[in-house]
């Protein structure tokens, strides 16, 4: 078993990882800056069940265990805490969600875009600097996104790519055309990372994470105390679990543009197993590797169409709507990902299927009466 590092433990990710990692008896730590709980509560959004504190979840997880979560509240803009609790721990592995993880906010004008990058590039330089002069050997498993490339026009391999430029060759970082300021942070990570293990030393596996649908895993499922933040705002909401929370309300489906648009999605628990499989085989020292992590890719209409077709079988007369696309992105393009590395490691994906969308359409509606409908609307536009 061994001593983990859980950064972001607060989130919608990071909370399931971390009870992942305690029930399969590693040592886990966990930290966060509540950045996103501040976030919320300014822009007055409220995730769709009430979420305990991280101190309050992790004090009824340790009930029950002999195995206790560590807890710590952290900014890694604090760079002598980082650096402080990377000496006590000596993590040998770090698993790195801590990031403002919205679009969306990103983009609402110059100070969150100066949050976001701020946040999330300065933050996790203060993490490569604190690693590499207290855990040098340390394995980061760093959770990029998918939305890093963009959509271009030629096949997406998964980080790296061999080019070849006037009769010679070389290896280098897959070219990136991110849609977002968060976006674009997480590509200003992925460069500072792989410039850290190619001359520090490190090693670590970049995560390019596609959206990620869905409520509960099996250790939120022991206690609804213990659940995670099911968000369906148009702010932190990610589109499939947007869509479900509107189909319980007998709304339209809130489909920005044409909706041809394609995106890589996985589910809630696949992230955990995804995260253990890269866990369980660091990269050698020096070394960046990149795992595109995903398991299905759907258009938006595709995604609308099973949300459709699951609701009308429990009698919800529900319908599309295209409205205006409040993001800059392409509505009609070519999009082929590899996502080979983790299937190869050994990844069984779970599919979304017609049950799995029903139950998520039943568990949002004993929650309805809660739901804000001011904050589902996207009041966020791309080009303001
Ligand atoms: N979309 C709609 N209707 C909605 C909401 C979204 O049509 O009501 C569309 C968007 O235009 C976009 C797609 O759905 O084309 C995905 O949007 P999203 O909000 O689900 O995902 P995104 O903003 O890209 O960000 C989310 C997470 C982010 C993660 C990323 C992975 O918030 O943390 O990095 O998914 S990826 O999508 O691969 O970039």
């Amino acid at each position: 078993m061994s001593k983990i590092l859980i950064l972001g433990g607060d989130g919608y990710l990071g909370w399931p990882t971390t009870m992942y990692f305690s029930a399969l008896g590693h040592e886990v730590h966990t930290l966060d800056n509540f950045s996103k709980r501040k976030i919320e509560f300014e822009s007055g959004i409220t995730p769709l069940v009430h979420v305990r504190t991280l101190n309050q979840r992790v004090n009824i997880w340790n009930k029950n265990q002999d195995n206790k979560i560590k807890y710590y509240s952290c900014d890694l803009l604090n760079h002598r805490l980082i650096y402080d609790i990377l000496e006590e721990v000596k993590p040998e592995t770090i698993i790195h969600y801590a990031e403002q993880p919205s679009a969306p906010y990103s983009m609402m004008g110059r100070e969150a875009c100066f949050f976001t990058q701020q946040n999330n590039v300065m933050g996790n330089l203060n993490l490569l600097f604190a690693m590499k002069k207290n855990c040098p050997d340390a394995h980061l498993v760093k959770l990029g996104t998918m939305g890093e490339y963009g959509t271009p026009n030629i096949d997406i391999e998964e980080g790296w790519i061999e080019i070849e430029h006037n009769g010679r060759k070389d290896r280098v970082l897959y070219p990136k055309k991110p849609g977002s300021f968060y976006h674009l942070s997480k590509v200003h990570d992925s460069h500072n990372i792989e410039f850290c293990c190619r001359n520090w030393g490190l090693r670590s596996t970049d995560l390019n994470q596609g959206f990620v649908y869905g409520l509960d895993t099996k250790e939120t499922e022991l206690d609804e105390k213990l659940n995670t933040s099911f968000h369906y705002d148009h702010i932190f909401g990610t589109v499939l679990n947007r869509f479900v929370t509107q189909a319980a309300l007998n709304e339209s489906l809130t489909i920005y543009g044409k909706g041809n648009q394609k995106r890589g999605a996985l589910d809630i628990r696949d992230t955990l197993q995804c995260v253990e499989i890269a866990s369980n085989n660091p990269p050698k020292k020096g070394e960046f590797e990149v795992y595109n992590q995903y398991t299905e890719i759907f258009s938006i209409n595709e995604i609308a169409d099973r949300v459709l077709q699951a609701a009308s079988e429990m009698n919800l007369n529900i319908s599309k709507k295209n409205i205006p696309n409040p993001r800059n992105e392409m509505e009609d393009h070519y999009y082929n990902p590899k996502n080979e590395n983790l299937k190869n490691l050994g990844l069984k994906e779970y599919k979304l299927d017609n049950e799995f969308v029903k139950n998520l359409i039943s568990k949002v509606t004993t929650h309805k009466d809660e739901v804000d409908k001011n904050i589902i609307y996207p009041d966020v536009k791309w080009s303001k």
